[in-house]
């Protein structure tokens, strides 16, 4: 039987009215598990009231008061739980809304910062030199990187044991006959197959990759590049030559840079030099050899000495990319390292 209300009715009423606003006016889940701990904890209203429990005389009305504070507690777990739910949805909403992806927003940024790639110094300087020779006239050609003793060596007036051979390390690939076929030291083998393909008057630039057993520092590479340049004419002399270097150092380099002819020796040109390029603050770098065709190469290459004459050249490309672009070592431009072909564009 219900009595009149007691103290404790009205401390349980008090706290259950409480603990409703409480749950109610909680603003994330996190608040919330910190209100029910406190309403509902050791130390909460409802615990207190249960602890007290035992100080009512009454049997029936402590049932009662027992009951009732059960059924407050049930209450408010199931406030609690609703509200919750109601708190979760809207914290999912809000995490949602913060982990969405304008998929639009990326790909204008990714257009925007996608990073483009490059062309190999060395390709940009082939490139260069090329359209250069070709606004002097000249045609492109291209040989073989395997190439028989015969091209590389024999025809370019080197018989064998031809103690010039030395002039390059020479790296060899296997074949029937020892030592017939090597990967080539050098473009000058390009020039022979020219002439024997092209009805002379030949103005021909022949870029490409050449190999020598060699151990890299800051100026040699194992694997590099050279253009080699041919000139068959009637009439050609040492006059065209340096004309044709000085002029090619200028539309390459710049008109701030100058070239000079320094006597040296190679098997296939007869007189030879050597080609060195000044720079504006006139120190001077080697750039390549030089020289008219000789009369053997030119009969290799089926032409007649008394016809026909004519001179030949041949730079590194490494080098000269090296030397546009202001790098100090030459290994730098084959380390792979982007951060680095990234400054050149
Ligand atoms: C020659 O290879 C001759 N065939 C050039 C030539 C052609 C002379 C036609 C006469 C007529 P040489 O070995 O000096 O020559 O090489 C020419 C250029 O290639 C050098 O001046 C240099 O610029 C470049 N070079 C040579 N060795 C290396 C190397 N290991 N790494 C990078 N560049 C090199």
């Amino acid at each position: 039987m219900s009595t009149t209300p007691t103290s404790e009715h009205q401390q349980l009423a008090a706290a259950l009215t409480e603990g409703l606003a409480l749950i109610a006016a909680s603003g994330s889940s996190e608040d919330l598990r910190g209100v029910m701990s406190s309403l509902t904890g050791k130390k909460g209203p409802i615990a207190a009231l249960k602890s007290s429990l035992g100080k009512v005389a009454d049997i029936e009305a402590r049932k009662e008061l027992g009951q009732l504070v059960n059924e407050a507690l049930v209450t408010l777990q199931q406030a609690s739980e609703a509200h919750s739910r109601t708190l979760r949805a809207g914290e999912f909403a809000a995490q949602i809304a913060s982990e969405r992806l304008d998929i639009s927003e990326v790909a204008m940024s990714a257009q925007a910062t996608r990073r483009r790639g490059r062309m190999h110094l060395v390709t940009q300087a082939t490139e260069r030199l090329e359209d250069v020779f070709i606004g002097l006239g000249f045609q492109i050609a291209e040989g073989p990187e395997v190439e028989t003793d015969f091209y590389n060596f024999e025809a370019l007036n080197m018989p064998p044991s031809h103690p010039a051979r030395s002039m390059w390390d020479t790296l060899f690939i296997e074949s029937d006959v020892e030592g017939s076929v090597v990967l080539r030291t050098h473009t000058s083998p390009v020039q022979i197959r020219v002439m024997q393909d092209w009805p002379p008057p030949i103005y021909a630039v022949m870029p490409g990759r050449v190999f020598r057993k060699e151990t890299p520092d800051a100026t040699h590479m194992p694997v590099f590049h050279q253009i080699e340049g041919l000139v068959i004419d009637r009439g050609i002399t040492f006059a065209d030559l340096a004309g044709t270097i000085e002029s090619f150092t200028k539309a390459f380099f710049g008109e701030g840079f100058t070239s000079r002819l320094r006597p040296s020796y190679f098997p296939f040109t007869e007189p030879s030099a050597e080609f060195d390029i000044r720079r504006p603050d006139g120190s001077w770098i080697e750039l390549g050899g030089c020289g008219m065709v000789h009369p053997h190469v030119l009969r290799a290459g089926g032409l007649d000495p008394d016809e026909w004459s004519g001179f030949a050249f041949g730079f590194g490309i490494d080098r000269m990319a090296k030397e546009r672009h202001g790098v100090d070592d030459i290994r730098d431009m084959y380390s792979d390292d982007i951060r680095f072909t990234e400054q050149f564009s």
